[in-house]
């Protein structure tokens, strides 16, 4: 009972009559005129906690201009340079990424920088947690000991790594086709899909992700990264790689 009504809402609201599906311009033109929020295959997700849940680490004025301004501007840029390409429309922001030689030439470049800051971005929400604990014990804790010396993540090999990234660019630690972790580093918003691996968790390393609060101590932002670290999510893409 409850589907027909809706059915029989949006029947005559317009949005079940055959030309709302039908995806040729003039039917987007009228889409957007009707609502000016940003229109198209790909929405910014919701932050999977408060923006205030990982303070004092992460403060909650970065977390919300990071996600409501930045994040949501890739995901406006990317509709955009989509529209009149209905078939790439079909496609997830990871396929983009890892397709990207599939990408006509003319919106290559924009799809590389905002499609993989799509990614980028959802991608990073999740692997932050407050108070992400102490780092994994057991096979993934010594895969992570291998590249990290030891499992404190703020001290040694990925915090240096992080401040050799030069302008804008993120960290991340992949896994390859051999199933070993690396730790690498990428500019603008590539990331290890573009080079054949997966992501296992990641650090943005642009200003606009640590600026407001710790200016041009990118070291301290890094090793407050490693208390907000979501190590279940970092061993669940692990596990998952690894199957
Ligand atoms: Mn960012």
């Amino acid at each position: 009972m409850k589907n027909v009504t809706r059915r029989q809402a949006l029947k005559s609201a317009g949005i079940l009559s055959a030309g709302f599906f039908l995806s040729t311009s003039a039917t987007r033109t009228r889409a957007q005129a009707a609502a000016p929020a940003p229109t198209g295959p790909h929405s910014l997700p919701a932050l999977p906690y408060d923006v205030g849940a990982l303070e004092p680490h992460f403060d909650a004025q970065t977390m919300e201009i990071h996600h409501g301004k930045h994040h949501a501007g890739y995901v406006a840029n990317l509709n955009k340079a989509l529209a009149d390409y209905p078939d790439l429309q079909k496609l997830s922001a990871e396929e983009l990424c890892l397709n990207l030689d599939k990408v006509p030439e003319k919106i290559r470049t924009t799809v590389r920088n905002q499609g993989g800051g799509h990614y980028n971005h959802t991608f990073f929400w999740q692997c932050l947690r407050a108070e992400g604990g102490a780092g994994p014990e057991g096979a993934f804790g010594d895969a992570l000991a291998e590249i990290f010396v030891d499992k404190e993540i703020g001290p040694k090999i990925f915090a240096e790594r992080a401040l050799t990234v030069f302008g804008s660019g993120w960290i991340w630690v992949s896994m390859g086709k051999d199933k070993k972790l690396i730790i690498e580093t990428t500019p603008n918003q590539d990331n290890p899909l573009m080079s054949g691996r997966q992501p296992v968790f990641g650090l943005d390393l642009w200003e606009h992700a640590y600026y407001l609060k710790y200016q041009n101590r990118r070291a301290d932002y890094v090793k407050a990264f490693g208390r907000v670290v979501n190590w279940e999510f970092a061993l669940a893409r692990w596990e998952k790689l690894m199957a």
